[in-house]
């Protein structure tokens, strides 16, 4: 495994300086969120953030997140624009030596929650998700745009977009995902890039918007439909962990050829659609992170992992489910994990 930690840049409040404080670290997983989606990542862009990390000792290991456009996602006029700047950005990455670029395919939002700092009974804080406070969001005023999602949007933009989604519905999405895909696979072949598809999060429908990467199934179909080590996926445990139906070692194995990138993020559930983050170590929440990196080392894969979103630990204050604290304990354990099997194997 190639261990990773997400850096956001000039908005990150955790340093690269603080970065290079954490032990066994092969690389950095940063994007360029100053570009919106639709826009081409220039090689002068690529080069000054590899450059950045470089001055501090780092690989630039995954491009998180390239963004897709709500043209390419939804359909608009501005979609085989956008879908040539996507190459472009691949085809720049691969010539600064970044060969996995993680997406996702979720209608209008990214991941959300409902709750950004939930107490928890330790005294820290983490993100949380309850599906009947959805019912809270007032979108009128539009949504701001956070440092972990790629855009913010207007009231006006955002009644739109949603009309669009809900109009479009899974299957149409499915083959908006199958165009992109037929057309981007090959320009990643071509240049030495895995892409890394991150499933939705939560893995359920938000706000009535169609969402089909949630589950083996959908995931099944989409690796099926443009049939490419290419056509990868970012494993994220988090993510697919929050439904209780999602088997994750089962899924671990049966997906390990073609998963580009691992997310290790550890959730309790707390109701069918309700959730919240917690420690990574196995005794705080319901994910079997032991068991999915058991069955992925097993088959082989080697791949960048992150441990992803964290508590806020000891009043630690930094972009949500970005403190560096939770995160570097997560990372000692998932290596502490990953050695131990190793040695077990050698
Ligand atoms: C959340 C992240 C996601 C991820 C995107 C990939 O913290 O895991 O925002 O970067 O879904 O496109």
């Amino acid at each position: 495994m190639i261990f990773t930690l997400r850096w956001f840049g000039h908005e990150d409040p955790v340093s690269l300086t603080a970065l290079r404080q954490v032990a066994g670290l092969d690389g950095v997983v940063s994007g360029l969120p100053d570009i919106l989606a639709g826009g081409v990542w220039t090689p002068a862009a690529i080069e000054a953030r590899r450059r950045e990390l470089a001055e501090h000792g780092f690989a630039w290991t995954v491009a998180e997140s390239l963004p897709v456009s709500e043209a390419i996602k939804l359909g608009g006029p501005e979609r085989d624009e956008h879908v040539a700047a996507w190459c472009t950005s691949l085809r720049n990455l691969a010539a600064a030596g970044v060969r996995t670029v993680c997406y996702n395919f979720m209608p209008v939002f990214d991941w959300i929650r409902t709750d950004f700092a939930l107490p928890l009974a330790d005294g820290s804080t983490a993100m949380a998700y309850a599906h009947a406070d959805l019912a809270r969001f007032d979108f009128s005023a539009g949504m701001e745009r956070l440092a972990a999602w790629a855009q913010g949007y207007t009231g006006a933009e955002l009644e739109a977009l949603f009309r669009r989604a809900r109009a479009l519905g899974e299957e149409r999405l499915f083959e908006h995902l199958t165009a992109f895909l037929a057309a981007v696979v090959p320009v990643a072949e071509e240049a030495g890039v895995r892409l890394a598809l991150h499933p939705d999060d939560p893995p359920w429908p938000i706000f009535d918007l169609p969402r089909i990467v949630s589950d083996a199934a959908g995931i099944e179909r989409i690796l099926q439909a443009v049939d490419s080590p290419a056509n990868g996926l970012t494993f994220c445990t988090g993510a697919l962990g929050a439904a209780a139906g999602n088997d994750l070692p089962a899924m671990a194995e049966a997906f390990a050829p073609r998963i580009a990138f691992v997310h290790a993020r550890n959730v309790r559930r707390t109701g069918a659609r309700d959730f919240h983050e917690v420690a990574h170590h196995p005794s705080a929440g319901d994910v079997d992170l032991v068991g999915v990196l058991e069955r992925l080392m097993a088959a082989g894969v080697d791949v960048p992992l992150r441990p992803d979103h964290g508590r806020m630990l000891w009043g630690e204050q930094a972009i949500p489910g970005y403190g560096l604290r939770d995160r570097a304990i997560g990372l000692g354990y998932l290596q502490g994990v990953v050695a131990a099997f190793e040695r077990s194997r050698a």
